[in-house]
């Protein structure tokens, strides 16, 4: 595949300051090189950043940094469209904001192809605010509500033309989700698959059961990885960790499935705050997980059972 590495080292989102260093964390971890050993193509494009902006005020006096988050939601929904056009996109956040700009571009992209986006969320958390229910006032928690089409960012963030359908958006690793946020969501049709479904069912059976629903529609598939989704004693490196996350083992299967199924068009990898990291090591294990999403495997064949 043609990959190519934008980095948005967003990180005023986030409630402290670090994952601005995310972006170069996952290349000094390897992150080409490792793609190239796949015998993919890699284009680094750089670091974007966002134009000149002033700041909002907003009436909710939590919310912080606004006008430049939507400078950098602008210029990530642009990059993301332009980047879709050929080859894999994957974002290096960059705090979770990102995906505020990066689901939305490529939205606009499927529309014109024809063909609905589907996005995986995975995440300890739903980030389903908006501008007026988030208390942290921590952007990142708020792009799932944003590039959905709900309503609570009218007037402030860019208006959506493209916003994605809530039955197309699966949530996995869901352990931490405020009363906001949970009313909110009861009246969509997002999937959350919270730690218990996947301690009662495993993670093979949700990511096959949704990887057969984007092919039945012959949809795009957008994988957004909030490192946070990891169980934090394996991922230190980021702001919002929770315990009880998903373990080596079941994010390495994840993302080994997503490979075999051939639909994975674009990745985000977010919130990674090296300021919080122990020698490198949830960078390398980030690297080493996406290199399972393009197809590294510990034999050289497909898995057989039996
Ligand atoms: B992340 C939180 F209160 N919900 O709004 C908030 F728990 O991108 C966390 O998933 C948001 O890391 C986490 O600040 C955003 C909090
Ligand atoms: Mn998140
Ligand atoms: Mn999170
Ligand atoms: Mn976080």
């Amino acid at each position: 595949m043609d990959c190519t590495l934008i980095g948005a080292p967003l990180q005023i989102g986030a409630g402290q300051l670090g994952c601005e260093m995310g972006p170069s964390a996952l290349r000094i971890a390897g992150l080409r090189t490792a793609l190239e050993e796949l015998g993919h193509s890699v284009k680094d494009n750089g670091n974007l950043s966002p134009r000149a902006f002033d700041e909002m005020p907003h009436p909710n006096k939590a919310v912080h940094h606004l006008g430049e988050t939507v400078a950098w939601v602008e210029a990530l929904s642009a990059a993301a469209y332009e980047h879709s056009k050929a080859g894999m996109p994957i974002f290096l956040g960059g705090d979770h904001a990102i995906s505020a700009g990066t689901v939305p571009g490529l939205a606009r992209r499927a529309a014109e192809l024809g063909r609905p986006l589907f996005v995986l969320w995975l995440d300890a958390h739903t980030d389903f605010h908006t501008l007026e229910t988030t208390v942290s006032g921590n952007l990142h928690g708020t792009p799932v509500a944003y590039y959905t089409g709900q309503t609570g960012f009218d007037g402030f963030f860019p208006a959506l033309a493209h916003p994605v359908a809530t039955q197309n958006v699966c949530m996995i690793g869901i352990r931490s989700v405020d009363a906001a946020e949970k009313a909110a969501i009861r009246t969509t049709g997002i999937t959350v698959h919270d730690m218990r479904v996947i301690d009662e069912h495993g993670v093979a059976v949700l990511v096959r059961n949704f990887i057969e629903r984007v092919r039945a529609a012959n949809g795009l598939l957008h994988v957004s990885f909030d490192v946070d989704f990891l169980e934090p004693d394996i991922a230190p490196a980021v702001g919002t960790t929770v315990p009880g996350g998903a373990t080596f083992r079941e994010a390495h299967l994840i993302m080994e499935m997503l490979h075999d199924s051939g639909l994975v068009t674009s990745l985000d990898i977010v919130e990674l705050n090296p300021f919080l990291d122990e020698r490198g090591k949830t960078a390398r294990l980030l690297v080493d997980l996406v290199a399972s999403l393009m197809g590294k495997r510990v034999m050289d064949r497909p898995t057989v059972t039996g």
